[in-house]
């Protein structure tokens, strides 16, 4: 139908997301589920009116480059935007959109899961008995992890996730505190009894459990440099649902190592799907494979509000979710 939109899809998405694509748009679907080639994402910016793709396909300069003069729309199937050249598709006049608000819970919940899964060595104690090792049985002295309640949890990022996990860490008695370019309105600072560290290194110093949430952006690359893991202390632990780009993986894979941080329950990693094998063998660490949103409600709301950006956005007005590199 030449009056409807040309949309390529460079994914698989749940099916009632794309029966409702093909029912409103000349939707492209891609029933491959795996990532595209350069070569076809070029091929896919050259004709489509609106591409939709996902953390596994890097709209870089290149890619743009190449862009057709249809192309007006990228409406990016993920709330992480660090896959588009935000900054190059503005000049060429592309409007960029993402499906935030929708996996908050879903990946505050993985967080929860993590920052309690790590200190007590959960996925150690099950993956023992899995692997038929000898259980010598109950011991006082056995399988000790760190007691979470009471502890202190240092945010970094305190934006919709953020806060989310804030609620859920709060509920288990841990303190919060956080990092963030400026401090939260402060009903929630008072809701959540949460301390705000205006200083990043002063924070990390403090805290037991250091929860990576913010965006991953130029200005939060290697965030948690070298320098700034050498702060954390010996006993303290790390939890990264955001993205991996934000940690020095190879520094903190060196300091897990040596005993300089405690441990790491990691659901993203620099350089996806690759994973530093020092991480991946590492006993004090819970290594996942982009986990966070990975819930079936999760992905048909992701889908939803794609279509609701495209559609809005095809009707001629502002679409919802537009994403300005202001705000990054
Ligand atoms: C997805 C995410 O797994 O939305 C994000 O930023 O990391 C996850 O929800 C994926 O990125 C979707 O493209």
């Amino acid at each position: 139908n030449a009056s409807k939109p040309l949309v390529i899809v460079t994914r698989k998405l749940p099916q009632m997301v794309e029966v409702r694509m093909r029912e409103l748009f000349d939707a492209r679907l891609n029933a491959d589920d795996r990532p595209m080639t350069k070569a076809e994402l070029i091929e896919a910016v050259e004709t489509a009116d609106v591409l939709v793709p996902t953390v596994t396909d890097k709209i870089d300069r290149e890619v743009l480059s190449r862009a057709g003069p249809n192309l007006k729309l990228i409406a990016n199937f993920g709330t992480g935007v660090d896959n588009i050249d935000i900054e190059t598709a503005r000049n060429r006049g592309i409007t960029i959109t993402n499906t935030p608000g929708v996996l908050t819970e879903d990946t505050a919940d993985m967080t929860m899961a993590l920052i309690l899964a790590v200190p007590r060595r959960l996925l150690e104690g099950a993956t023992l008995l899995k692997n038929q090792q000898d259980w010598p049985g109950w011991s006082p002295t056995w399988m000790l992890g760190h007691r979470i309640y009471g502890k202190r949890l240092g945010i970094i990022g305190m934006g919709r996730i953020g806060t989310a996990v804030a609620r859920r860490a709060k509920a288990f008695g841990l303190s919060i505190h956080y990092h963030n370019r400026r401090p939260v309105p402060e009903p929630i600072e008072q809701e959540l009894e949460a301390t705000y560290w205006e200083s990043l290194d002063q924070m990390l110093a403090h805290m037991d459990i250091i929860s990576v949430n913010c965006p991953h952006t130029p200005a939060t690359y290697h965030l948690l440099s070298a320098r700034r893991l050498k702060l954390i202390k010996p006993d303290a632990y790390i939890v990264n649902t955001s993205r991996g780009e934000v940690i020095d993986e190879n520094a903190l894979a060196r300091l897990i190592d040596n005993g300089e941080i405690a441990g790491a329950g990691l659901d993203v990693f620099e350089h996806e799907p690759a994973i530093n094998p020092r991480l991946l063998n590492n006993r004090r660490v819970v290594a996942l494979p982009h986990m966070g949103s990975a819930t079936i409600e999760g992905r048909i709301d992701m889908g939803e509000k794609v279509i609701i950006n495209i559609k809005t956005f095809m009707d001629g007005h502002a679409p919802p979710d537009r994403v300005f590199p202001a705000m990054l």
